[in-house]
């Protein structure tokens, strides 16, 4: 038996797995829980996050608005399946309270770290980057600097300090969409200053699926085995590229270090809000509630660039099917410091 570590929460959503499935992530019934036209201005809403918010909870919701931009909305739920949205996109404002909006911002994640609440983006740069910002009441949403240079996508802070840190995973990249791929770590006293960078998982593998890139999902979930990452592989097919997920588990006190790493996958696209849309093909995970006392997963993921699907696992099942199927490359095992 495994243990997460961190907060009860009684209200996460939860449907059993079917008696007949044999996955170790299993589909949530009514999926799509968000569907096209979600709200006023706004034609696709994916690859968002969530999180509880006093009994109820929020998100910071991936809105490609009518003109083909992306945006970050905020949203608000009582049982996290059913959401409103708000019509206007977030408004960000620098250190001073002066405008600084992004010119376009998406895959966020959102996660507290002590007392304040964290959203990280791709945003522009120069070039796709890292962007991040702070809120204590959702109200005012104060953007920081920019984190790393260009080019930089997938951006995950862990929701602790290690070491006293703020520690960020992240993907370095270059001005192309698929090229480079792995997965690097960064720690920063302050959220300002960024260095003692590791790298920490490449892409590759016996396996194919995650050959042409990967990339961190969620923000990793505390448990009694180490720091479990979801995270999104992606192969390339004669018909575009594919991404599905799986999960490897970070040494607890040195996170560049992966202890254990699923060579197979947990979630692939199979169900029609899957493999039809804006890109087919996808599943691109990016949040997940955590339930201490069952041990249950809720994992929220983008759905073919144009829904978001929710999903079931327990820590058992998740670190069962990791260590069944565990395969470290190379470089894992080690700190990253190379
Ligand atoms: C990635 C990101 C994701 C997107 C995926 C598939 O590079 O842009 O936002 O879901 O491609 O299109």
């Amino acid at each position: 038996m495994s243990k997460i570590l961190g907060e009860n929460l009684p209200n996460i959503p939860w449907q059993e797995k079917p008696a007949n499935f044999n996955g170790p992530i299993w589909r949530h019934t009514e999926n799509p829980i968000i569907k096209r036209n979600p709200v006023e201005g706004v034609a696709r809403i994916f690859n968002s996050a969530v999180m509880p918010y006093g009994d109820e909870f929020i998100g910071v919701f991936r809105g490609e608005t009518i003109n083909g931009r992306p945006h970050i909305y905020l949203g608000y739920s009582k049982d996290a399946i059913n959401w409103e949205f708000e019509k206007e996109k977030i408004k960000f404002v620098d250190e001073e309270g002066s405008d600084y909006q992004p010119l376009y911002a998406y895959d966020p994640r959102l996660l507290k770290i002590e007392d304040a609440y964290y959203i990280i983006w791709c945003g522009d740069f120069d070039g796709a980057a890292i962007g991040i910002a702070k809120t204590t009441d959702f109200k005012t949403f104060i953007r920081l600097e920019n984190p790393f240079l260009p080019f930089n996508r997938n951006g995950v802070l862990f929701p602790k300090k290690i070491d006293g840190k703020y520690v960020m995973l992240s993907r370095p990249s270059d001005n192309g969409h698929t090229p480079f791929g792995d997965v690097f770590l960064s720690k920063s006293p302050d959220l300002k200053y960024w260095g003692e960078h590791r790298i920490v998982m490449q892409k590759g593998g016996s396996g194919w699926w995650q050959s042409i890139k990967i990339g961190c999902g969620p923000a990793p979930i505390e448990t009694d085995e180490g720091w479990l990452m979801f995270y999104h592989g992606v192969t390339g097919t004669c018909n575009g590229l594919v991404y599905s997920m799986s999960a490897a588990i970070l040494d607890k006190n040195c996170p560049s270090k992966v202890l254990y790493r699923a060579g197979s996958i947990m979630l692939t696209p199979e169900e029609w809000y899957e493999e039809r849309g804006f890109v087919a093909n996808v599943v691109f995970p990016c949040a997940a509630l955590t339930d201490a006392e069952t041990g249950r997963i809720a994992i929220y993921y983008g759905a073919a660039d144009t829904y978001v699907g929710l999903a079931y696992t327990t820590i058992d099942e998740t670190v069962k099917f990791i260590k069944e199927h565990n395969e470290l490359g190379t470089i894992d095992g080690q700190e990253g410091k190379l």
